[in-house]
């Protein structure tokens, strides 16, 4: 049904007060209000279990760590472009708008005419804000397509880089196998036993990109208990999943799931508890997989004794679990951070190859549910109308990369590479644009990422914050915030449609990335092209199109965008619960082929053999990941952080109060602690051969000895910028991790898992400066007036 929401803002608060208006945000939906500089804001009245990072919002927008006005790095404007020792230690100097963009105008003027769009990299990656319209990558992308005649892009994310690639090849439709498959609903309905390979953390699945309305998480895993269901999840962290699933906790040594679903099968195997119907009729390629599992390739059964010994899980465990798995209505969920590291594909395939041996692909709340409860858009309803969508315009350039393949590219331009079956090769890259994104937030081992923006000509970067990335480019434009322009919200599995007005005036001379892309347009002749003559109202009400045309021809009240603009959303109609293709697949196989090669569940995968990579065979196989060496003995976990998004807003008000002194918390078993006369609440430091960064210290027995975890997210802050690879002093992961991709296969992100060691930091604390504007040297002899007043 659609259904305006009516406007319930006004009457909770006094006349003389400026009302609630209605907002949302990657982390939820809310309503807010800005009055005295002072924001407010509160959660939507229909969430059942609304999510506290809305609190980072007040002080956010007009924190210090805001970008006040367009700068431009000082060491560029003297003319040194492409390596400078100067770069991310540059004084800047700050620039009238028109200044600004006359000289940026005339630097892609240059490149590209000099070197050609493909030249310019645009992948631009990263989550920006809510809101359809002035989603950041989508502005970036149309206008280098409109003013640049394209760019190099990125394909995949640092989400799901190796299942992207892999789960095509083996089951059919990534979108469809994890947005249309098993939904919370059929869980509570049907699901007797879910096991969750890397958890179904409340913290993750508490956001989801464009919007959340309704955080139904926790209550559906509570109702499903409720109902009998047994939950188990394998993961280094007891809170991997929430008390009220009332979980079996297996602690697993992180980067061994995948012999461990090995021995589950293989238990299944020997005991005769597997399904050959289903494997005979839906499946291709078991016997091949059947004879490695056996042992008969290579002389060692995947047994729970050897699973045991590679995962520290009792083999008494695993094979009671393959035995409670058996003849149950069962689930498998592999998470998003398993693939996250080496080898990242096989979890992912081996998940489905477990859920495959159960005989349970495609029943309602059985078989395989890949990164469900990673994000709020798994197990759920998909929209039957389409969202408001800005248009791209079309990409002249071909060239792209995989997403994490960013340094490689930058350090080695020429350079060739494997990929998903092919030989690419990494293009010479002169401009680098960035909006929405924060590389020194996602991508790996840092110090490397400095050295390779190193090598480019100009670095250009829209930011509402001076994070390190602003920090390390040539060019940093202020971008406004969602609550400071006008937008609509929403996400493809969520109902509600936002309306977005502007709740509080720009900070300081922030513009919309929108407004910045238009004047530069202008100055490359391609304003009309880019702007179609639109203002933003105007592009509001021609997107929003769409969705009334949808909703019209669903014969549902179709509101015109004035009557929604005034509301507080619009729900909108949803598909019915079905189990999409996968279960179109199960009642009839030969019908409803999957978009597979052989139309089955490919086991053993022809396609993939023949890409003859070592690094990713041609069925699930083991492949050690490097193993901690007695440099570096701990294994980190870099998960996702509970109190923000990403690096989003670290800065505001519930991010900072989870640190301790100041810096990002890591977690470390008591014996851990022990062994290195570390105590609870102490300052650690965290190192191996890439870097090293200070942390704050919880000791607790809610992870697994010889496991640290430090979430991803505290902005980068190096205690001396000079040096090759300095600390950081805040706690970024991204210094000690690993750039190097999941396999030939795929090239995914391998952020997730690294080794380190850690000791007590006993000397002095140095400050936190990452939320310090940078030092501002101005173009000319500031006037007396203006230096000193009385
Ligand atoms: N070690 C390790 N690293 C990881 C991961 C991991 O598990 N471990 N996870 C990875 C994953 S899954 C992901 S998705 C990535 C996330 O990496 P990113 O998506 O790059 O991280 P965000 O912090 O969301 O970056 C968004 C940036 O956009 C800015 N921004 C927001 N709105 C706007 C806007 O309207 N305009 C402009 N111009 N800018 C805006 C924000 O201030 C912020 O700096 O990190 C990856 N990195
Ligand atoms: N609050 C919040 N929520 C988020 C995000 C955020 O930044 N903040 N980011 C969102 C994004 S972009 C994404 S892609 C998803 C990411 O979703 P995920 O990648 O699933 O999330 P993570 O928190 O990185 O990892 C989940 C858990 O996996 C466990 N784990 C790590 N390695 C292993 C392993 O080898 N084996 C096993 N069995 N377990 C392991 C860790 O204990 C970790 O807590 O989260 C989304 N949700
Ligand atoms: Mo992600």
């Amino acid at each position: 049904m659609t259904e305006i929401v009516e406007k319930t803002s006004s009457d909770s608060a006094p006349a003389s007060n400026a009302p609630f208006r209605p907002h949302t945000s990657h982390w939820g939906a809310f309503s807010a209000r800005w009055q005295g500089d002072e924001l407010r804001v509160r959660p939507h009245p229909d969430d059942p279990d609304p999510n506290r990072i809305i609190e980072n919002f007040p002080g956010a927008l007009r924190h210090r760590a805001r970008v006040a006005q367009p700068m431009v790095r000082r060491g560029w404007l003297e003319g040194k472009r492409g390596p400078d020792e100067r770069r991310g230690r540059n004084e800047f100097v700050p620039l009238s708008w028109d200044a600004a963009l006359d000289l940026l105008g005339a630097e892609l003027a240059r490149v590209r005419e000099n070197h050609g769009a493909g030249s310019v990299f645009g992948g631009s990656y990263g989550w920006s804000s809510a809101g359809r319209f002035h989603h950041a990558q989508s502005q970036v992308h149309r206008f280098l397509n409109m003013a640049m005649g394209g760019y190099v892009r990125s394909v995949n994310t640092y989400s799901s880089g190796a299942s992207s690639v892999l789960i095509p090849h083996i089951i059919g439709d990534y979108e469809q196998m994890t947005k249309r498959n098993v939904t919370w609903e059929q869980i509570v309905a049907h699901s007797e036993i879910v096991v969750a390979f890397g958890g179904m953390a409340l913290k993750n699945s508490m956001v989801a990109g464009g919007s959340v309305s309704q955080h139904v998480e926790r209550g559906a895993m509570a109702r499903a208990r409720a109902n009998g269901c047994k939950f188990v999840h394998v993961s280094p962290l007891r809170g991997d999943l929430p008390e009220e699933a009332r979980s079996q906790w297996i602690a697993n040594i992180p980067g061994t799931d995948t012999a461990l679903m090995l021995a589950l099968v293989h238990t299944l195997v020997v005991e005769g508890r597997h399904d050959r119907d289903f494997l005979d009729r839906y499946t291709v390629g078991w016997p091949v997989f059947a004879s490695y599992l056996l042992g008969e390739t290579d002389g060692q059964p995947k047994d729970a004794a050897w699973a045991a010994a590679i995962s520290g899980v009792a083999a008494d465990t695993i094979v009671a679990l393959a035995r409670n798995l058996h003849g149950r209505r069962a689930l498998i969920v592999v998470s998003h951070s398993l693939q996250r590291a080496e080898h990242g594909e096989q979890p992912v395939w081996m998940g489905a190859v477990l859920a495959a041996a159960l005989g349970q692909i495609g029943l309602p709340g059985g078989g395989y549910a890949y990164a469900l409860g990673a994000i709020a858009y798994y197990g759920r309803r998909n929209n039957a109308v389409p969202l408001p969508t800005l248009p791209q315009g079309r990409n002249a350039v071909a060239e792209f990369i995989p997403v994490a393949r960013i340094a490689d590219m930058l350090l080695d331009p020429g350079g060739s590479y494997r990929y998903n079956g092919r030989t690419l090769t990494y293009p010479d890259i002169r401009l680098v644009y960035w909006a929405g994104g924060n590389p020194f937030h996602h991508h790996q081992d840092l110090n490397r990422l400095r050295r390779a923006f190193a090598q480019v000509d100009t670095l250009v970067v829209h930011e509402l914050g001076w994070t390190a990335t602003a920090r390390h480019a040539d060019f940093v434009l202020p971008a406004t915030m969602t609550l400071e322009r006008e937008d609509i919200g929403g996400s493809s599995n969520d109902p509600l449609l936002v309306p977005m007005p502007r709740i509080a005036p720009p900070y300081g001379e922030a513009r919309d990335d929108y407004e910045i892309f238009s004047d530069l347009a202008e100055r490359l002749g391609a304003r009309e092209a880019f702007t179609e003559g639109r203002t933003v109202r105007q592009w509001l009400e021609h997107l929003y199109e769409p969705t009334r045309k949808g909703l019209a021809g669903m014969d549902l009240p179709a509101p015109d965008f004035e009557t929604f603009w005034a509301s507080d959303g619009l729900i909108m109609p949803q598909q019915d619960d079905d189990g999409g293709q996968i279960r179109r697949f199960r009642d009839d196989p030969e019908a409803a082929k999957l978009p597979t090669p052989s139309g089955k569940v490919e086991i053993f995968s022809k396609t993939i053999a023949g890409f003859d990579e070592p690094s990713c065979p041609g069925h699930p196989t083991w492949l050690a990941p490097v193993q901690p060496a007695p440099s570096t003995p701990l294994i980190l976990v870099s998960n996702q952080p509970a109190t923000r998004l990403h690096s989003q807003l670290d800065f505001g008000a519930h991010s900072a109060g989870s640190k301790h002194r100041g810096r990002e918390v890591a977690r470390m078993h008591p014996a851990d602690a022990a062994a290195r006369g570390i105590a609870d609440g102490d300052i650690i430091r965290l190192f191996n051969e890439r870097g090293a960064c200070l942390a704050g210290v919880r000791v607790t027995d809610d992870i697994r000895r010889g496991v640290v975890q430090l979430p991803t997210g505290a902005w980068y802050d190096p205690a001396d910028p000079s040096e090759e690879a300095p600390l950081c002093v805040h706690g970024n992961p991204n210094v000690l991790t690993r750039d190097i991709g999941t396999s030939a296969l795929a090239q995914g992100c391998t952020g997730q898992l690294t080794t380190v060691e850690a000791e007590r930091f006993d000397g002095n604390l140095p400050p936190i400066q990452a939320y310090d504007p940078p030092v501002v040297s101005h173009p000319d002899p500031v006037p007396r007036h203006h230096v000193a007043k009385e």
